[in-house]
């Protein structure tokens, strides 16, 4: 059997990782994060969004994977399975997840803004949040990013083709912590039904894929994925 799970914020939420919902509550409330997630803000002023991210991968180092992401490492040795996951952060690896497919991209890599080279130099220390701070320049002059996939800028190829094979070839599609509302990856879900393939979601709010889904939990990741996987046949019924 091939389980292909979706996964967002929400499956690191009770890793203490703040979601992109939560982040309006934090240290960020002052600023969007859809701004500082964007090409443009990026362009407007680099410095605020190296600080964010920089903060935001120094501090996956104090959290671990939750009973979510080691939910689904587990299921590896029941069925294939393939993640397909919109964050950033190391948290389905950490757990034991071999084929993750990040369509977001990653806090971990890190490449030149103007030449695309790879940084492999040291990163800064941030011992303690700041809401700026100066990105690294590349010898080229180019400024240092994450990673990342920014509002406006295309998902890298090989994930998205390696995430649509993996819905295509699923018999049950788990998607999980995400309000479903940024695409393409948004869309995944929709291929599936499209298909004719089961779309459980897993998320204790409703979002829009909430009607279209086959099953839709109102359960936390962490609560639900664990038993999950011996619950298909009678949800599925
Ligand atoms: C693209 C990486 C085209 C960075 C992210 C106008 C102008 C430009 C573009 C657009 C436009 N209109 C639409 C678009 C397309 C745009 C888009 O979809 N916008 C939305 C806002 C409408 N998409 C893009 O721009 C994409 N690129 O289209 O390119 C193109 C093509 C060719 C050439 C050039 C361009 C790129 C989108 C990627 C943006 N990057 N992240 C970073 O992480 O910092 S997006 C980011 O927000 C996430 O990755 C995720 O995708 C999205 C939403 O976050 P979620 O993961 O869903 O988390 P959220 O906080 O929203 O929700 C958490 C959920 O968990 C909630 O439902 C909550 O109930 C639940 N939850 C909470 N606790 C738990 C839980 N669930 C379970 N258990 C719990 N304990
Ligand atoms: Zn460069």
């Amino acid at each position: 059997m091939q389980v292909t799970v979706l996964s967002g914020a929400g499956i690191s939420a009770e890793s203490g990782v703040p979601t992109f919902r939560d982040v309006e509550t934090g240290l960020w409330a002052k600023v969007d994060p859809y701004e500082i997630s964007s090409s443009q803000g990026w362009q407007a002023h680099p410095e605020k969004v190296w600080a964010w991210y920089l903060w935001r991968h120094y501090m996956m180092e104090s959290v671990q994977p939750n009973n979510g992401h080691l939910a689904v490492a587990a299921w590896q040795d029941h069925a294939q399975v393939h993640v397909v996951t919109q964050n950033v952060d190391n948290l389905h690896e950490r757990a034991g997840s071999r084929n993750v497919y990040h369509l977001h991209g990653s806090l971990f890599e890190f490449r030149c803004d103007a030449c695309g080279s790879p940084f492999e130099g040291d990163l800064p220390a941030m011992p303690e949040p700041v809401a700026s701070a100066d990105p690294p320049q590349c010898p080229c002059g180019g400024l240092i990013r994450p990673n990342v996939v920014w509002f406006g800028e295309a998902l890298p190829e090989d994930a998205w083709q390696r995430s649509v094979d993996a819905v295509t070839n699923a018999d049950v599609v788990i998607v999980v912590g995400t309000s479903s509302i940024v695409y393409p990856a948004a869309g995944l879900p929709e291929l599936a039904l499209a298909n004719g393939t089961p779309v459980i979601e897993v998320n204790p709010e409703r979002t829009p894929l909430s009607d279209a889904a086959t099953v839709t939990l109102r359960e936390t990741a962490a609560s639900a994925l664990p038993g999950l996987l011996q619950r298909l046949p009678a949800l599925l019924r």
